[in-house]
């Protein structure tokens, strides 16, 4: 019989990331276990609000833990009207929960490599405050956006392993170009890659 795993209820979300050590400590991950740990956290803005640093033009990537090299912890802030490209998880697990607001996540089947045109839109939902999204690549691409005109939105993602390379696809044509992520801050402090430092110079 499969071992009854208990769960402790994080109060914050030091506890919550504690929890996730305790989990990613073991070398068999269950997807669920992770979900419902992850959406038993009640998100307060007292806990995160060190990592929401929000930019004017575009969704912001900010790294909270390493999570002893296991996995990423990364706090996304969203502005009005900010969304991804359609992009895969580069063979990773990737966790999102909502902390703030809410997202619309699209999900697209992967374009077939001989035909040319537009991709097949599979599915969309809205993400609630406190819910848990998963996504690998076995099931598919998706794009992510915050669709208020009002609010900007907070998630938290977990991806394991970490990953910093993506792939991104055009939705007229399925074509797919390999981009770097950034982190616009990493424990709290902004960092100024050498890219936004030339940036910030044009
Ligand atoms: N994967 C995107 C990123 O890490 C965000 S969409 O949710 O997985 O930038
Ligand atoms: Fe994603």
């Amino acid at each position: 019989m499969e071992q009854q795993k208990e769960m402790v209820k994080p109060k914050t979300m030091d506890e919550l990331i504690q929890g996730l050590y305790r989990i990613y400590s073991s070398k068999d991950i269950d997807v669920k276990e992770v979900q419902d740990l992850m959406e038993s956290y009640d998100s307060n803005p007292q806990d995160w609000k060190q990592y929401a640093k929000f930019d004017p033009y575009r969704y912001t990537r900010n790294l909270v833990d390493k999570g002893n090299g296991k996995f990423n912890l990364i706090v996304l802030c969203w502005g009005e009207g900010h969304g991804s490209s359609i992009h895969d998880h580069t063979n990773s697990h990737c966790f999102m929960k909502m902390l703030q607001g809410q997202l619309k996540e699209t999900l697209f089947d992967w374009p077939d490599d001989k035909s040319e045109g537009s991709m097949v839109q599979r599915s969309e939902r809205i993400l609630l405050e406190n819910t848990v999204a998963y996504i690998n690549d076995s099931m598919g691409l998706h794009r992510v956006e915050n669709v208020s005109h009002t609010e900007g939105s907070v998630s938290l993602h977990l991806y394991s392993p970490p990953f910093d390379l993506c792939q991104t696809f055009d939705q007229r044509t399925g074509h797919k170009n390999t981009v770097k992520m950034t982190f616009t801050s990493e424990f709290g402090q902004k960092i100024k890659s050498p890219s936004t430092a030339s940036q910030e110079n044009n």
